[in-house]
């Protein structure tokens, strides 16, 4: 199978609670009954164990602990046929594994630079990034304008060296565009927590260009295929919205893109 699909996003910025919306509560919209429908699963006993535990935690309400270790994790991303099928659907095809999904847990300050040389190889094989941004909170601290570029450019700057050696190297990096030396394979630029902001349903491209301000040219530089995304992992804010399932909100988008622009390019 092609590489993995990558999630990596700004210190606090939602990627556990993410992960929960994408394995247990995504979007149950009587409409998806009649389509197919993506599904992520944990890969591993050692990511079924973590995914369960951040799952028990928020239910009880604590807040989801600081994580001090880093912990590889795997998730299997499958296309399942329509859960209430009609009926010239009947004979669509089985459920199948269409890719996998790849996350590192570790603490805040693993994602608010470069990223670390042990991640770079699988970096260099995916066939997808996604890039995880808290449109309300800056990814850093120290108050500069310029906080939401740093850290595309410090991930970013990082992944292409790394697919610049590997090919010096002799290793094949479809996911590399030679000519341009921008990275090619699909990235997915993510505004989280979107219930939170006045108005969660604006166009993510141009809330994206206002968080980057004149510097959002530059994504172009780096990137080939990237498009942006906003998406809520909660559904709203779990003191207004009462008890019950949170309600995600376009959480499998970025996904389902990356699925078709990974395909189209051939990765
Ligand atoms: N309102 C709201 N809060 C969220 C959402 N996603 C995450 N949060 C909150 O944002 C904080 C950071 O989330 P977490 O998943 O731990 O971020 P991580 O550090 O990137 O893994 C927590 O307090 C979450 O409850 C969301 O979609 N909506
Ligand atoms: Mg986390």
């Amino acid at each position: 199978m092609a590489g993995s699909i990558v999630l990596w996003g700004a210190p606090l910025s939602g990627k556990t609670t993410y992960l929960l919306s994408l394995v247990f509560w995504q979007e149950h919209n009587e409409d998806n009954e009649r389509y197919r429908r993506l599904c992520l699963l944990p890969a591993n006993a050692s990511t079924a164990d973590w995914i369960a535990a951040k799952a028990r935690t928020f239910a009880s309400g604590e807040p989801l602990p600081k994580t001090s270790t880093v912990e590889r994790l795997e998730f299997r991303l499958y296309d399942l046929p329509p859960r209430r099928p009609r009926f010239f659907q009947r004979r669509t095809a089985p459920s199948a594994h269409v890719a996998d999904l790849t996350f590192w847990d570790a603490p805040g300050e693993f994602f608010s630079g470069p990223i670390p040389d042990e991640l770079r190889p699988e970096l260099v094989r995916a066939r997808g990034l996604i890039l995880v941004v808290n449109p309300l909170q800056p990814p850093s601290a120290n108050g500069r304008s310029s906080a939401y570029w740093d850290f595309f450019d410090g991930a970013l700057r990082s992944v292409q060296q790394a697919m610049i050696s590997a090919r010096d190297g002799g290793v094949p990096v479809p996911g590399f565009d030679d000519t341009s030396r921008k990275i090619r394979y699909p990235v997915a630029v993510c505004l989280s927590q979107a219930d939170r902001a006045a108005n969660p349903e604006r166009d993510p491209n141009e809330w994206l260009g206002e968080l980057l301000g004149r510097d959002q040219r530059l994504l172009t530089d780096w990137l080939a295929n990237k498009s942006a995304f906003s998406f809520s992992a909660i559904g709203g804010d779990r003191a207004t919205a009462g008890h019950g399932d949170p309600r995600p909100k376009y959480v499998m988008h970025p996904i389902r893109w990356i699925l078709r622009e990974s395909e189209r390019l051939g990765l």
